[in-house]
């Protein structure tokens, strides 16, 4: 075997979320195989002074060419998706397979791995999506899968064709909790979302911007209590995911001052989105779907709050929720080719390549620490999702996914810079401070001075995960 190093980056500025210090990284088989001074020359060699280098950013919550009701299509694929992460500096994708109500949970997980293989470019695990918890799944294939490597599964509150009951929700809790796995919770009240949709469409009011009214703080405050009660009765640490604004965090907070084990993610759109821009007037007040979301995007206020709880524990991971669907599409936001009624409006926004650079920008204008970013988006999603230490840190051992940061670089964002599919992006014209100007997936260089190299399709690896570590 060769001793030579593969890749030496020198002069590295080094943060992990926890330690900052300076050296070479030496990578020998797509891993750290030194950290150290003066290291021999390898046989490509990188050098990033006057940049940060961090790990590779984990996204623990993306939606990748998930299958979808109706005639809707995510515009990313596994291919255009993760090319997209590279580009913002994630090397590692955690989307979902999703159960079909009345489907097998064995065959979306396989039907999932078809879709990914040869098509990935970043490293990737799976979530499952549980939407039918039969004897057989609880039984069966829920425990089975957890022991092949799928140890976080979401559930929903809401949606007709996913959410579970009550009772449901306890059931899977419990078998997470006998298999050491983790349940990531979309906490809103299906009740009150049908309730006050039927209500505004009866008035007519169905432009974009009455989504957010479907779905006031209060339905999500209400389920976030509800899933913390769930998670109190059964003796289990849940994950709260995409939480939006104070009232829901008043809730986790609470929680979590009493001692129970309650896990929050939030994500870019409740920092840099508003009510407002589902209200945006163009297109006859239609490109407000860009911003369609759930739970919506909320008011300066909120967003003031979910600075602070990021900079104060409360969360854990910062995600991007990717839910790539075009605007100009009938397979998109224009679902059959024209404007819907609010609630016919497929949920999401992208943001799989600006997450990084949206929170970094907090970290250029003081809300939060270098080492909380990095803890935010990759070193507690590793852990979490249990692929730490192979992701989440810069160590002996570590694959060698590594982004080299110019913390200065000021970058306004615009779709045409991108590397999704998608034909818009809601951070449109937004300058931020700090760009991942090089990255590396396993000693591979994937994009070099802000430039994708077009690396092989398929070169993404599965991970299947460990057990979860919360702490
Ligand atoms: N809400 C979800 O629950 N998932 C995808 C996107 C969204 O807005
Ligand atoms: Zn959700
Ligand atoms: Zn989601």
């Amino acid at each position: 075997m060769s001793t030579e190093l593969d890749l030496v980056i020198r002069n590295a500025d080094v943060v992990t979320a926890s330690d900052r210090f300076s050296c070479d990284i030496g990578v020998r088989d797509g891993r750290i195989a030194v950290l150290g001074h003066g290291l021999p020359r390898g046989a490509r060699e990188m050098d990033a002074s006057g940049l940060l280098a961090l790990p590779g950013g984990v996204d623990g919550h993306c939606h990748l060419d998930q299958p979808m009701p109706d005639g809707m299509r995510m515009a990313d694929d596994f291919f255009t998706g993760t090319r997209a992460a590279i580009c913002g500096g994630t090397t590692t994708v955690i989307p979902f397979a999703a159960q079909e109500k009345g489907g097998s949970l064995k065959a979306a997980v396989a039907d999932y791995h078809r879709r990914a293989e040869g098509r990935a470019v970043a490293d990737y695990g799976f979530h499952l999506i549980v939407a039918d918890p039969t004897p057989d799944v609880l039984k069966h294939e829920l425990p089975e899968l957890i022991r092949q490597g799928y140890t976080s599964f979401k559930v929903y509150m809401t949606y007709d064709d996913l959410k579970l009951s009550d009772r449901e929700m306890l059931d899977v809790l419990d078998v997470a909790k006998q298999n050491n796995a983790l349940v990531m919770v979309h906490a809103e009240n299906a009740d009150c979302i049908s309730w006050l949709t039927e209500k505004l469409v009866g008035e007519g009011r169905i432009s974009p911007r009455f989504h957010g009214l479907s779905r006031p703080a209060a339905v999500e405050r209400e389920a976030t209590h509800r899933a913390i009660t769930f998670a109190e009765l059964v003796d289990v640490p849940i994950l709260i995911v995409h939480v939006s604004g104070k009232e829901a965090i008043e809730q986790i907070r609470w929680a979590q001052s009493r001692g129970l084990q309650i896990l929050a993610e939030t994500c870019p759109q409740y920092l840099y989105l508003t009510a407002e821009d589902m209200g945006l007037q163009g297109d006859d007040g239609y490109e407000g779907a860009k911003c369609v979301c759930s739970p919506p995007p909320r008011d300066p206020e909120n967003q003031a709050a979910v600075w602070r709880a990021l900079a104060g524990g409360v969360f854990s991971v910062f995600s991007s929720d990717h839910a790539p669907f075009n605007y100009d599409d009938p397979e998109g936001k224009k679902l059959g080719g024209q404007a819907q009624p609010f609630d016919h409006i497929p949920n999401g926004v992208p943001g799989i390549e600006t997450r990084l650079p949206l929170l970094f920008d907090g970290v250029a204008r003081g809300k939060l620490s270098l080492h909380q970013f990095v803890e935010l988006t990759s070193y507690r999603p590793a852990r979490l999702y249990g692929l730490y230490p192979r992701k989440g840190t810069i160590a002996v051992g570590a694959d060698a996914d590594i982004t080299l940061w110019d913390p200065e670089r000021r970058v306004r964002i615009t779709n045409d810079a991108l590397h999704h599919a998608v034909d818009y992006t809601p951070y449109e014209g937004i300058e931020v401070t700090g760009w991942p100007v090089h990255c590396f997936s396993r000693g591979e260089m994937l994009v070099e001075n802000g430039k994708y190299r077009e690396p092989a399709p398929g070169r993404g690896q599965f991970l299947p995960a460990g057990a979860p570590s919360l702490v």
